[in-house]
């Protein structure tokens, strides 16, 4: 890829989440000095600074949401921010703030790939399906819904943000590290057909293999998305989650999976999600996170 120009918006929210402390998480990723970091790497970065949204009002789910009108406004937000960055020919990076804020950016990334032609490809690294929905649900927390709401399948102020409903279709989706789906929910990804690649598949092909597959298909005219839930990784690295569950990938395979998305060359837009300083140790998940997005932007353990 010719020289970048990188945006950073920070998210400072935790309105879809089922603890407080995911809206520290763009400053988290400060003070482990990102932008100095990819700027090293010879891009150009550009800190856009947060954007504002409503406080968490710390409320019980109503018809199924938590602080669906929260939410709403926050993604919205999210979804002018990136899609301005992206018309302007920079590549986004999203620094939540929860999952829930994927509804507005990969709505914004959807948009964009249709009025410039692009074919869409989402690589969805999480320990979670994200596709619960109001019936499912087991908590009413709007994080574990945004992959269901983009396919169109969520409440109407939701699934309209953007100029087209469904933002996306499944066959867009490739899901990585997945190792806790819900009863329900297990259900849904099944009937939608959406691609994962969950961790029994990695133990038994190696992340080569999977990440092989995920990428194949992809060509010149390829956007790829990346939404990073930094839960996909193993609670021993990466304790700095609400949600940990355990059984992730290591640092090495997560390292592989990280320089084989840069190898495609493709990367256009990223999400850097659920990174909760509440829940970390002296900043080594944000420091973690910051060393494996500059694998994601070229920087190999490569020696040949
Ligand atoms: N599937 C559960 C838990 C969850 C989803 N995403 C996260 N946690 N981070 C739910 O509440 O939907
Ligand atoms: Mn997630
Ligand atoms: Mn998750």
């Amino acid at each position: 890829m010719s020289k970048q120009t990188i945006s950073l918006i920070g998210v400072p929210t935790d309105i879809g989440a089922g603890h407080r402390g995911a809206s520290m998480g763009p400053e988290a990723m400060r003070v482990a000095n990102l932008a100095a970091k990819l700027e090293q790497r010879g891009l150009q970065v550009i800190d856009r600074g947060n954007l504002h949204g409503p406080l968490n009002p710390w409320q019980p789910p109503v018809d199924g949401y938590r602080h669906l009108d929260e939410v709403v406004a926050w993604n919205t937000a999210v979804y002018t921010a990136i899609h301005q960055e992206l018309q302007s020919g920079r590549l986004p990076i999203m620094l939540g703030g929860d999952h829930c804020l994927a509804i507005g950016s990969i709505s914004a990334v959807a948009d964009h790939c249709r009025e410039t032609g692009k074919q869409l490809r989402v690589l969805w690294l999480d320990a979670h399906s994200d596709f619960n929905t109001a019936e499912a649900t087991p908590s009413g927390n709007i994080h574990g819904m945004p992959v269901a709401c983009l396919c169109g399948r969520g409440p109407q102020v939701l699934t309209g943000i953007g100029n087209t409903s469904p933002a996306i279709t499944p066959d867009v989706i490739r899901q990585i590290g997945i190792r806790s789906v819900d009863y329900g929910e297990k259900q849904l990804v099944r009937e939608a057909n959406v691609g994962i690649f969950d961790m029994r598949r990695i133990d038994e092909d190696g992340m080569k293999r999977v990440m092989e597959q995920a990428l194949d298909g992809m060509d010149d005219n390829t956007h790829l998305h990346v939404s990073f839930d930094v839960d996909f990784l193993d609670p021993s690295i990466a304790p700095g989650v609400g949600t940990t569950v355990r059984g992730g990938p290591g640092y090495r395979e997560a390292q592989l999976c990280m320089e084989m998305i840069s190898d495609s060359g493709r990367l256009a837009s990223l999400d850097l999600v659920e990174l909760n300083p509440a829940f970390d140790r002296r900043n080594a998940t944000a420091k973690l996170a910051v060393d494996l997005i500059e694998s994601l932007f070229g920087k190999s353990t490569l020696i040949r």
